[in-house]
């Protein structure tokens, strides 16, 4: 393992999530090589710093061609068990806490880590803690959690608060899976892998972001792709946030090092309302390495794009999982471009504003049906 800020390198410890140096983020450095077998994220257990695990079928997901431009993919990430790609992660997280000895988890979040830690804690047979930001959870993730039998804490405040609580005392007493955990990020970077076995490498891959976690994966699969001499070329990074909480997207348009952190989000795509996400060290670097940029995207684009992606590619999204798809239509990137949608249209039903026609009689269906 190794410290992506100061460089100091430690013998892997499923234990160890900061640098105790300098209590940076850490990334996984093992022995890589390429020999897919199988399906789903277990497919490249030897891209893995864990050969095999838990597992509910997570990974595996469509890559579909877009009706919305040419050279437009969507890679729909809401066909995972539980609807998000939070599950190629917590594949690895919850394999790697239970290693450790573990019975218990705890995740901060902002739903849909919730979700999928309670549904893969279930499979393991662990205890799950959650600690939401009450009131911004969308009403399918919290349902989620709570059918798989997790503990559910909530909070005032927002994300950020949630994170702090679990990074200064949940570390203690349970396994903490959120996205600072390097070994769960190592299941996120399989995104990289089925695309580039589909694809290629694609000129762009666009990520919505939120605590910073995911486009890191992404990035950090493609790189090792690279690295074993697999793709010769590798693909721009584009991150999209929300405006309204957008601390990495505004500081890049202003040519800032650091993010401008909130203390108040807001936006309609709660899964992203984050205003201090943890791995922006990483994510910035995926987008400076790659020659990429970051980019934000309003609620009205949002909502626009989730109608617009399910009215004619078929395919349901949450706000936040439409958040790429919102910044792919207003910045017409050129070649060959995957946006990733990364959570399910069902987690947050209220999202969407639903209209019916009610009928008293068949006539009326019948002379509807002839129009
Ligand atoms: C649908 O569940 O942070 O940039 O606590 O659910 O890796 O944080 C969710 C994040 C994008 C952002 N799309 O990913 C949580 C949580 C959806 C998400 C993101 C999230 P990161």
């Amino acid at each position: 393992m190794r410290c992506i800020n100061c460089g100091a390198v430690y013998t892997p410890n499923f234990r160890l999530y900061r640098c105790p140096k300098c209590g940076g983020l850490l990334e996984i450095i093992s022995p890589i090589y390429w020999a897919p077998s199988g399906r789903g994220v277990w497919r490249y257990g030897t891209m893995l710093p864990v050969r095999q695990g838990v597992t509910l079928g997570e990974g595996g997901t469509p890559l579909v061609e877009s009706q919305l431009g040419r050279g437009i993919y969507i890679k729909f990430e809401g066909a995972n068990p539980t609807g998000s790609f939070k599950d190629r992660g917590m594949a690895l997280g919850i394999t790697v806490a239970k290693n450790s000895g573990a019975d218990k988890v705890v995740v901060a979040s902002t739903g849909n880590t919730a979700a999928s830690a309670a549904a893969y804690a279930a499979r393991a047979g662990m205890t799950c803690y959650v600690v939401l930001p009450r009131g911004n959870v969308a009403r399918g993730k919290l349902m989620q959690a709570a059918l798989h039998g997790a503990e559910i804490v909530t909070i005032d405040g927002f994300f950020d608060r949630a994170l702090e609580y679990v990074l200064t005392y949940g570390t203690k007493y349970a396994y903490p899976l959120n996205s600072f955990n390097p070994w769960r990020l190592e299941g996120q970077k399989t995104i990289a892998f089925e695309i580039f076995e589909e694809l290629g490498c694609p000129d762009y891959v666009v990520v919505p972001v939120g605590n910073a976690g995911n486009i890191s994966a992404i990035w950090k699969g493609f790189r090792e792709l690279h690295q074993l001499g697999l793709c010769r070329r590798l693909p721009k990074m584009v991150g999209v946030q929300a405006e309204g909480a957008a601390p990495i997207a505004k500081a890049w348009q202003l040519g800032l090092e650091e993010p401008l952190f909130l203390d108040n989000p807001h936006t309609v795509a709660t899964a992203i309302k984050i205003g201090k996400p943890i791995n922006w060290r990483k994510a910035v670097a995926a987008v400076q390495q790659s020659d990429g940029f970051f980019t934000q995207v309003t609620d009205g684009e949002i909502l626009k794009a989730q109608r617009l992606l399910a009215a004619r590619d078929g395919i349901g999204a949450e706000p936040a999982g439409a958040a790429s798809i919102a910044a792919l239509l207003k910045l017409n990137l050129s070649g060959t471009v995957v946006a990733v949608v990364t959570g399910h249209a069902l987690k947050d039903p209220d999202a969407v504003e639903i209209s019916t026609r009610e009928i008293r009689n068949s006539e009326e269906l019948v002379h509807m049906l002839e129009k």
